[in-house]
């Protein structure tokens, strides 16, 4: 075994196209022996954290939907972009106006919404309506310095039925509009893999990563620098980007 593999004392795990494909009856489909995977690394003692951009549900309700799934999964072992943003908006005293999925909207409860002075985008799916986009915008345009604040900068993901435009399409369709640039809390940024490897207590070469997005999780995970491994799973199969590419590990 390598060093930098004896060295290893926690894992980063992805959850849509890694532990299952989201979408249709049930909220998904598990990926074969993925719940299985999941114990044996408890069971090993590996430190062990989900992360997640999912930006469609509070993290009661997806933890809810994995278990029912089959998973060993609870709350606390999830690194989610809504709550890195409200520690984001708490320490710079910004209100926000949000564009999010319905579902997310109890994230934000204790924060002050009130006279918003910044817009929070996040994977709001069938609430993208052209009346809610709009709503944001004007928000946005009509603050005298616009902040932008996104969960995630994904382009698309994969679910049961087909693939699906992800928060980063309608994120750059704001800053086009308003002439900003978003700040984008979610992967790949590197406070959010950071967080997610002071939650677990670990230093980024001895973490790694594992996850289906070749730009998100696994460009996220080496620009902290940790180690990271694309899965054939997700949206490897549909991705231009990630063809042709088994393992992407980090060059020593
Ligand atoms: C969000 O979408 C749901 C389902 O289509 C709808 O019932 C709800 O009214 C929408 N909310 C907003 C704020 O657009
Ligand atoms: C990189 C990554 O994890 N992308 C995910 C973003 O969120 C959607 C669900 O909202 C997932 O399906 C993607 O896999
Ligand atoms: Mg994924």
């Amino acid at each position: 075994m390598a060093a930098w593999a004896r060295a290893v004392r926690g894992l980063l795990l992805d959850i849509s196209g890694v532990l299952y494909d989201s979408g249709g009856e049930g909220g998904g489909v598990p990926i074969a022996g993925s719940a299985e995977a999941v114990q044996r690394i408890k069971a090993s003692g590996l430190k062990l954290r989900f992360c997640t951009n999912e930006t469609q549900a509070t993290r009661e309700k997806f933890v809810k939907k994995l278990q029912g799934l089959g998973f060993d999964i609870s709350v606390a072992e999830v690194t989610a972009p809504a709550p890195a943003a409200c520690r984001l908006l708490k320490e710079r005293g910004l209100r926000p106006h949000l564009l999010v999925h319905d579902d997310l909207v109890p994230e934000f409860a204790d924060i002050d919404k009130t006279n918003p002075n910044c817009v929070v985008i996040g994977d709001a799916a069938e609430n993208f309506s052209y009346a809610n986009l709009n709503e944001a915008f004007r928000v946005l345009i009509g603050l005298e310095k616009p902040v932008l604040i996104s969960l995630g900068k994904g382009r698309y993901y994969k679910e049961t039925d087909g693939l699906k435009l992800d928060v980063g399409a309608y994120m750059k369709a704001l800053e086009y509009a308003c002439d900003v640039q978003a700040e984008v809390v979610g992967k790949p940024a590197k406070a959010f893999f950071e967080s997610a490897l002071a939650e677990m207590g670990v230093r980024p070469e001895q973490a790694i990563m594992i996850g289906d997005d070749i730009v998100s999780d696994v460009g996220g995970a080496q620009q902290c620098g940790m180690r990271a491994v694309q899965v054939r799973t997700g949206k490897y199969s549909l991705s231009r980007v990630g063809a042709g590419s088994i393992l992407h590990l980090r060059p020593d």
